[in-house]
């Protein structure tokens, strides 16, 4: 092989050609690469500033924060929506997240009455009504019982909710940032109510939290006894303040509402309780005025996080990564579908990863993007054989005066300039 050869084969070791194949495999993908192709890049021939000096020791941050430049990458509220910070929402930016496990710095927040902040020393878990043995755990004690590791996504039912009667919020991380996705670690439920013994009459179990709001709900005892959880981790470290810090209910595909956070009481019961958290409110209204109750499960529902409106394309034209999430509270997601023309043809989407259940999948559409407008959809199916309903099909059942359990397909309106808007396609 001769110098020429080597050169174009990309196997030349010298800076020239270096900088030649550089500038060729830019120029195939991105217009920065063609000007790059005029010139030597000064940040590849000068030395720079992080190279002439020492970076950070050791220990210059005991507990790292993500880099300054990832600043916006942050939980987000919308004003409007709630009468104060203490019982309200903030959204998830999965605008900008990748993969699928949520970090917990930038998991959305629901509070009824604020996060309160406890000591594990000062944690006592209750469990009473109707078992052989009433029992009280520290958090020591749940320490002691057999784990497991399980990843669930966590949805507010609410999420969606300012979507029923037309776009509404022009970003993901508002229409459907309600969500996060987390590796938990704990005891199952199904361990402590043994230990105390269910009787029986014991149909329902009612749990609450720590918090003055208590946000109480009503479980019936077989999804109890199947694959709740006692989580005291999540993503490997310690649960964070605001998702319950020690303790949390995980009930994997179930409405977040249900996930009581510090949680301090388990009462065996005969029947439901009716609290006001399953009555006045999560339950959904429909066409008719009249409502429906016990709508636990999160159907299955899926969007592209980008393009989206708060991530325009800005490399212009050529490839383009089209991704977005997918989820179902029934089960794994085996499929998604996008759409580029508002539904009239679909392609089936890459998973990242086979589906889950009951947790995030992450799925890729790569393709050529030559400037033209699109309406972008995204349409889950599980393996129930669910597929997620247009806006029209939700609202023939739902009417719009529902606010929760809106599963129904977004559609993102990519214009050539590469921006995105929140727009309706029925
Ligand atoms: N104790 C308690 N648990 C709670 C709540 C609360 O206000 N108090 N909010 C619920 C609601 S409505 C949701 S959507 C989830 C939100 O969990 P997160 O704050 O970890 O995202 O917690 C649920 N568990
Ligand atoms: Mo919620």
């Amino acid at each position: 092989m001769d110098e020429k050869e080597r050169e174009s084969s990309g196997l030349a070791m010298g800076r020239r050609g270096f900088l030649r194949a550089g500038a060729a495999a830019g120029a195939l993908v991105t217009g920065a690469g063609a000007a790059r192709a005029e010139g030597p890049d000064p940040l590849i021939t000068e030395v720079q500033p992080w190279a002439t000096g020492f970076g950070d020791g050791v220990d210059a941050t005991p507990y790292g924060l993500p880099i300054q430049y990832e600043s916006d990458v942050v939980r987000r509220n919308v004003g409007w929506l709630t009468a104060d910070v203490i019982s309200s929402i903030n959204f998830t930016p999965i605008h900008a997240l990748e993969g699928t496990i949520t970090p917990q710095g930038c998991a959305f927040e629901r509070h009824h009455s604020g996060a309160i902040e406890m000591r594990k020393e000062d944690y006592r878990l209750m469990i009473h009504g109707l078992v052989d043995r009433p029992l009280v755990f520290t958090y020591e004690d749940l320490e002691r019982f057999p784990r497991v590791n399980q990843t669930y996504f966590l949805e507010c039912a609410a999420n969606s909710g300012m979507e029923w009667a037309g776009a509404q919020l022009n970003g993901v991380q508002f229409t459907q940032g309600m969500i996060h996705n987390m590796e938990y670690t704990g005891v199952t439920l199904r361990t402590l109510l043994e230990e105390a013994g269910v009787q029986t009459a014991g149909k329902w179990i009612y749990v609450e939290g720590a918090d003055a709001s208590s946000n109480g709900r009503s479980i019936p005892i077989e999804k109890a006894l199947d694959d709740c959880l006692i989580a005291f981790k999540a993503n490997g470290e310690a649960l964070r303040k605001e998702h319950g810090y020690p303790v949390r209910l995980c009930v994997p595909g179930w409405e977040g509402n249900m996930w009581v956070k510090w949680l301090r009481r388990i009462e065996v019961t005969e029947g439901p309780v009716e609290s006001r958290e399953e009555t006045s409110k999560y339950t959904d209204t429909l066409e008719d005025g009249t409502s429906r109750k016990w709508t636990w499960v999160m159907d299955a529902k899926s969007v592209i996080t980008s393009p989206s409106p708060q991530m325009p394309i800005k490399h212009g034209n050529g490839p383009l990564v089209i991704t977005g999430l997918a989820w179902s509270g029934r089960g794994a997601i085996t499929k998604v579908d996008v759409s580029l023309d508002g539904g009239k043809n679909w392609k089936e989407a890459r998973l990242a990863n086979p589906g889950q259940p009951m947790a995030l999948t992450r799925f890729y559409l790569d393709i050529n993007w030559q400037g033209e407008e699109m309406l972008l959809q995204a349409r889950a199916t599980d393996d129930t054989g669910y597929v997620q309903p247009t806006k029209d099909q939700l609202r023939a059942i739902r009417g719009e005066n529902s606010v929760y359990h809106n599963n129904a397909i977004q559609t993102w309106w990519v214009k050539s300039n590469g921006e995105a808007e929140n727009v309706e396609v029925s």
